[in-house]
């Protein structure tokens, strides 16, 4: 192979590495981008309805002194006691309006809209 050609090749796939790099974080900052925490707080969830996209992370954190749970109306997530400071998260990969409660609290109401 002439050296010159050579060159050139190892050029263009460092520049194919380069731009995959840079393509990657670029991407998951995107989907990333709207905020998807829900409080547990006041023995109420805050917002009481949150609207992400398909593919979003929900993170339920828990801001009182008591235990909850985040269980879903439908049986599709459901978690164990989120103590004080702690959080579950569920991941959305559908459309839809999902409700949930906390099973410990059944006043403790909230929706996630998934578009
Ligand atoms: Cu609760």
């Amino acid at each position: 192979m002439p050296r010159g050609l050579h060159r050139l090749l190892l050029t263009a796939a460092g520049a194919a590495a380069l731009w995959w790099i840079a393509a990657g974080p670029v991407a998951v900052a995107a989907n990333a981008a709207a905020p998807t925490i829900v409080l547990a707080k006041d023995f109420m969830f805050a917002p009481l309805s949150l609207s992400v996209t398909v593919g979003a992370s929900v993170t339920w954190t828990n801001q009182d002194d008591e235990p909850h749970t985040v269980v879903s109306d439908s049986g599709l997530f459901r978690s164990a006691a989120i103590d004080t400071n702690e959080s579950f998260s569920f991941r959305f990969d559908k459309p839809g309006t999902y409700h949930y409660a906390c099973s410990i609290h059944p006043r403790m109401v909230g929706t996630i809209i998934v578009q």
